[in-house]
């Protein structure tokens, strides 16, 4: 009976090639070539009514057997395979909880910022308001209303940033203020005198603007801290006491402060202050050229041209005011030599502080 045997080598042979299926790829294959549409199993159930009567019954029995083995045996098989191809992409994908983190690149507050911060914490902390101001001002803010002359030479085009139209026209404000970028940030405490009740103890925090190079003593835009005091029977010893207290706080109790007479037009009597240098404790090296001192800012009582331009009586108030340079005191600080440095955006310098 050779369709019998026929049927036993398909068995045969179909079970060899499962069994040496090794991807549930592979196995598809032999399943479509026995079982398929146009399979060799599948064949033979279509020959059926070719065969004799009397052994019809035989072979198709011998058929169907020989399906259920083969049924059986890919299943078992499509099992095995998966659950090895399972592993193996859990494997492939698998994360090494033992491998140390990639460390998050945090960013940090800048000196300038941190200082400037320093200092007016200081100040909140003898009960002194934050103002705030536009950076963009009036010549009638930055300058008319401290007193500064009008050939005053920080006013002349080669000192200040003049805010100019597209034909490069000056621009004016109600026809008659000039446009700039503030130099200083006084303005700031100018609107406070007009728009704030007596007494008044602010200080404006800010960035500045000056025509100048940058050098390592100057930067064309630095950060201003200005500070004003506007009430009944202020003093010049108020003034000594407070800002002397500011440069203890800054840079230590240590630390010594003098005044030296100077002249700004919005302030008289005016001075500069210096702290004694911290390298050489007043005696004189190359940080402080020699002098024992480092000028840290500017100072003075408020002229009273200033009080009455912004509608405070100099007869019943008196005040006192400062500036001085963030950039300046960080660098003083940590003994930075040029102010360019914190402005060059090196990370392997910023990131210090
Ligand atoms: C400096 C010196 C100074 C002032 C700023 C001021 C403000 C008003 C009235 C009077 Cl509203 N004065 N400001 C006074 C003295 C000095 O700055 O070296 N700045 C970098």
């Amino acid at each position: 009976m050779a369709l019998m045997e026929e049927l036993e080598v398909l068995r045969t042979q179909t079970l060899g090639a499962i069994a040496a299926a090794d991807t549930s790829a592979a196995l598809e294959l032999v399943r479509v070539g026995v079982l398929g549409r146009a399979g060799t199993l599948t064949g033979y159930l279509r020959q059926m009514g070719q065969v004799a009567k009397e052994e019809r019954a035989a072979v198709g029995k011998a058929v169907n057997e020989v399906r259920a083995a083969v049924e059986e045996a890919l299943v078992a098989r499509k099992t095995a395979l998966d659950a090895v191809e399972l592993s193996a992409a859990i494997d492939a994908a698998a994360v090494d909880v033992t491998l140390p983190g990639r460390a998050q690149q945090r960013g940090t507050r800048h000196l300038i910022n941190r200082i400037a911060d320093e200092i007016s914490e200081v100040f909140l902390g003898l009960g002194y308001t934050v103002a705030q101001g536009p950076e963009v001002e009036t010549d009638y803010y930055n300058f008319e209303a401290l007193n500064a002359p009008a050939d005053h030479p920080s006013r002349s085009l080669a000192d200040t940033f003049y805010v100019v139209d597209r034909s490069g026209d000056e621009v004016a404000v109600r026809g008659e203020s000039d446009v700039l970028l503030r130099t200083q940030t006084s303005g700031v405490q100018v609107h406070a005198m007009e728009d704030q009740k007596l007494p008044i103890f602010v200080i404006a925090p800010g960035k500045v603007y000056r025509r100048d190079v940058a050098d390592p003593s100057h930067l064309p835009q630095f950060t201003q801290i200005e500070g004003l005091v506007v009430d009944k029977g202020i003093t010049f010893g108020d003034l000594k006491g407070t800002l002397d207290y500011l440069c203890k706080q800054m840079f230590g109790p240590e630390r010594k402060t003098r005044f030296r007479a100077h002249y700004f037009p919005f302030t008289e009597p005016s001075a500069e202050v210096d702290v004694s240098c911290g390298i050489c404790h007043g005696e004189g090296c190359r940080f402080c050229k020699g002098t024992g001192w480092l000028e840290i800012l500017g100072c003075g009582m408020v002229d009273p041209n200033v009080l009455l331009m912004s509608g405070i009586d100099p007869e019943e108030y008196s005040g006192f005011a400062f500036g001085m340079g963030v950039e300046r005191i960080a660098c003083l600080k940590y003994n930075v030599p040029d102010l360019r440095m914190l402005v060059e955006g090196d990370m392997r310098f910023l990131r210090q502080f």
